[in-house]
């Protein structure tokens, strides 16, 4: 049977009429136990309230900006069979006191801001440090954020000034009483607060969770060894939520770069995840990793993409990209950024290879076999120098080579709704006619936009052909995880020098494009060569 729990506000210790500003759920979610509902924010503390049932939530009874007290229903949850329903939150266990009156703090001493009473957590870790040593904070400043068991929780500051030492580190683990910072706070600075107040989030049961906040007095002895001032990615001005601050931090989202909408400059969810889609459309720049499997790279500080009103200058026309063009795109713009890419030139001596072609199709005509095409005669040659060349017929898997003891090529071909890459699998058991068969069929599919994922997946190498339309060379992309990729360009007469005369030859441009992590120059020119001799005398094909 299934039931409804009722989900409260637990004690928030001295408050009464403290604002939500923060929901996390909507009628109809499925939420777990620890779940954040939503974010209260008092004068001194910021709390995630944590759900303590699982289930589908079937009423939400506050919103944003309404004021909830110890008590004040949240939310109603139907926990069904399967659902681990936990006990109904009873706000249980009594608030902790008050934290003791914090010393006054005189110009220019130094006080010592310590973890106030956190419940029954005693090893509790920092996740974020928010202050080092030179800053100038105000009271209520974060300065770290605990994370517990059952809540996240930033300790805010009771002191403004400087902040003269910082004796913790993100992983320190702490308790009520722990040493903090030091702060130096100036005769123009605030004194510290008055008694703190204690809000409290007591998450399920008994066990209770509190970030009360207390200035002892500056003569308390250190509990931890005083760490090295640290920069970190997260500025200490930022104001957000813990679980907004934990999102950004599953996202890697450096919240400094994040605009605040929420009322006193407070990020929200919605301005982290404008953020991302910001970033990731280009509108926005933002760090890019540049070194896949390169640990320790730096990031690409772009600029952000032009946004240029071009109906200004004239009548303009806007089209959506194709399905195609967007995967492409975002494919094409990684492999382009993340290898370190060469392309080398050769020419191919086809001369004979082409007579041969013509002649065989002219013999076929009659048997209305397939059309034999110059892709077809590339991609046997091909196959012919990966198994020369193994470190072509490969992957890179972070430190390791992955070579493949098979022969699938792709080829690219164009199609009205973009570029796709149909793959023709074991190359190397079949013979060119019926290569010449199946990369007509693919090729045709690919045009209907008939291809299946199975028929695009499993290629070791790419050939890019342009033979058909023209050019000279190209630098074509390198086809992610393959590590090289071979692009073709219309063939020409053209007079080459046989030792006594020019003599005119069909020349066939050939431009490969290939990783240089795996691939150096010399082995890259060897395989361009060998192609080329591949193609001047296919017999070598057999061999
Ligand atoms: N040099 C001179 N002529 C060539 C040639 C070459 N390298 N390759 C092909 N041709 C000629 C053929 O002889 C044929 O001429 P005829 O019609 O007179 O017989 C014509 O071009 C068509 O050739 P084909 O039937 O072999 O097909 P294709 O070369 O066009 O190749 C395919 C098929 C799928 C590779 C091609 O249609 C395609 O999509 N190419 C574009 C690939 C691409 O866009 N690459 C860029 C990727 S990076 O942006």
């Amino acid at each position: 049977m299934s039931q409804l729990i009722e989900v409260k506000v637990p004690d928030i210790g001295d408050f009464s009429e403290v604002p939500v500003i923060d929901l996390f759920v909507k009628v109809g979610d499925s939420i777990k136990v620890d779940d954040a509902i939503a974010t209260l924010e008092s004068d001194k503390a910021t709390m995630d309230v944590p759900s303590t049932a699982a289930g589908v939530v079937k009423e939400v009874l506050v919103q944003v900006g309404s004021k909830v007290g110890e008590g004040s229903l949240l939310i109603k949850v139907e926990a069904g069979e399967a659902a681990a329903a936990a006990p109904a939150p009873a706000a249980a266990a009594p608030a902790p006191a008050a934290a003791p009156a914090a010393a006054p703090a005189a110009g220019g001493a130094l006080v010592e801001v310590k973890v106030p009473d956190i419940g029954d957590f005693s090893e509790v870790p920092v996740i974020d440090l928010f202050v080092k040593v030179g800053d100038t904070i105000k009271v209520d400043d974060a300065i770290a954020t605990l994370e517990s068991d059952k809540a996240t929780m930033d300790v805010p500051s009771t002191v403004s000034g400087i902040v003269k030492e910082v004796l913790v580190q993100v992983g320190s683990k702490v308790g009520e009483g722990s040493l903090l910072i030091k702060v130096e706070s100036g005769a123009a600075a605030p004194a510290a607060a008055a008694p703190a107040p204690a809000p409290t989030v007591n998450t399920e049961n008994s066990q209770k969770t509190a970030s009360t906040v207390q200035t002892a007095p500056a003569a308390a002895p250190a509990s931890l060894p005083a760490a090295q001032p640290q920069t970190l990615g997260l500025g200490a001005k930022v104001h957000a939520s813990p679980s907004v601050r934990a999102y950004a931090r599953e996202l890697g989202v450096d919240l400094s770069k994040v605009a605040a909408t929420g009322p006193k400059g407070r990020i929200v969810k919605e301005d982290l995840t404008k953020y991302v889609k910001g970033v990731l459309s280009g509108a926005i720049s933002g760090p890019v990793a540049a070194g896949g499997g390169i640990s320790g790279g730096g990031t690409l500080d772009l600029l952000p993409w032009p946004k240029v009103d071009f109906s200004k200058f004239g009548e303009i026309e806007v089209k959506p990209l194709s399905r195609i063009k967007k995967i492409s795109g975002q494919n094409l713009s990684r492999n382009w950024v993340m290898i370190p890419a060469v392309t080398y030139h050769e020419d191919a001596d086809i001369t004979d290879l082409e007579a041969f072609r013509v002649q065989l199709n002219k013999e076929n005509e009659k048997g209305g076999g397939a059309k034999l095409t110059m892709l077809a005669f590339l991609v046997k040659a091909c196959v012919k120098a990966l198994q020369k060349f193994p470190e072509f017929n490969a992957s890179l898997d972070g430190d390791n080579l992955v070579l493949k003891k098979y022969f699938n090529i792709g080829f690219a071909a164009d199609t009205p709704n973009g570029l796709v890459v149909p793959v023709i699998k074991n190359a190397d058991q079949k013979s060119v006619f019926e290569i010449a068969q199946e990369s007509g069929d693919l090729a045709k599919q690919a045009r209907d936009g008939k291809l299946k994922p199975a028929d695009m997946s499993g290629a070791c190498f790419t050939i890019s052909s342009l033979g058909g339309i023209g050019g000279t060379y190209f630098a074509p992309i390198v086809n992610a995880p393959e590590v090289a990729i071979l692009g073709v360009n219309k063939s020409a007469m053209k007079p080459v020098w046989d030792g006594k005369q020019f003599v005119p030859r069909l020349t066939l441009p050939l431009s490969l494009t290939a990783d240089h992590r795996v691939i150096d120059g010399a082995l890259a020119t060897r395989f361009n060569v060998y192609v080329a001799q591949l193609l001047a005398d296919f017999r070598r094909v057999a061999l």
